[in-house]
């Protein structure tokens, strides 16, 4: 994969706009492998967050590091193959459901984007649609489901092999069976390698080795399930 996957924040400030800061004098250390969760209200900055670990803003100031080397050193298209998103809204292009799994390893032959269509649990639709790997998907990926359009971003993250996985967990409503293939996939993906989830789902943020509660740009609580609950401070009051 590249990267061991240890990633720091020192004093990482930010805003899109002269105004304000969006992200205030943010600390954060993941260890390698570890899953790191974060939650907090709507415009608290996680987004904002993954935006800046994957340049698609830059900082104002503070360090931003990967495996000890600062990022703004590395070129953008090096750090982001390095890391694999899962969003809410994927991004498919107008293409086939092949050359979408593909994109991100461009030299990836057949049997290994079915391999990762099948590590992905989404194989089995796709041999159900009516050009199966060859069907053409619309930029909105029209005639599938929001969740197989989840489950088409996993096979491309699998294919792509990254040491750092981002995941922007969906908070419209999938159907129960999706949803659980989607977890399945997701759970064995994310082994081994380092995972920052925008949770929605409590299972998820439980599980995770690090909680960051964001709050007006800043962490303001970081620990545990265990640990923030036993401090009762905002986790608790969400969560408690
Ligand atoms: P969410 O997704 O609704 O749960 O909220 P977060 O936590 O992902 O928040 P985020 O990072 O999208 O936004 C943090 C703040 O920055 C919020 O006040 C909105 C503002 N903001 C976000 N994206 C942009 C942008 O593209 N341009 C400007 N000017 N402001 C933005
Ligand atoms: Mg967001």
């Amino acid at each position: 994969t590249g990267v061991k996957g240890e990633v720091e924040f020192h004093n990482v400030s930010f805003s899109y706009e002269e105004d304000g800061n969006t992200v205030r004098d943010v600390n954060l250390h993941v260890k390698a492998g570890q899953t790191a969760a974060l939650v907090g209200p709507t415009g608290a900055g996680k987004t904002t967050m993954i935006n800046l670990l994957s340049r698609f803003y830059e900082r104002d100031s503070g360090l931003i590091l990967i495996d000890g080397g600062d990022i703004a050193n590395v070129k953008k298209e090096s750090l982001r193959k390095h890391m694999g998103f899962v969003l809410q809204d994927s991004f498919l292009f107008r293409g086939t459901v092949r050359e979408n799994i593909r994109y991100g390893r461009l030299e990836a032959s057949d049997d290994e984007v079915v391999e990762a269509a099948k590590l992905a649990n989404a194989h089995s639709f796709i041999m159900k649609l009516p050009q199966r790997y060859e069907t053409v998907l619309s930029q909105d990926g029209n005639g599938i489901s929001q969740g197989q359009k989840q489950l088409l971003s996993i096979a491309r993250a699998f294919l792509a092999n990254p040491g750092i996985l981002i995941l922007d967990e969906a908070t419209s409503s999938i159907d129960t069976v999706t949803e659980l293939k989607i977890q399945d996939a997701l759970q064995e993906l994310m082994k081994g390698r380092t995972s920052f989830v925008i949770a929605h789902r409590l299972n998820t943020i439980q599980k995770a080795d690090k909680i960051f509660v964001l709050e007006e740009g800043r962490i303001i609580e970081e620990g545990t399930n265990d640990s923030l609950l036993e401090q009762e401070g905002f986790y608790y009051r969400l969560h408690g």
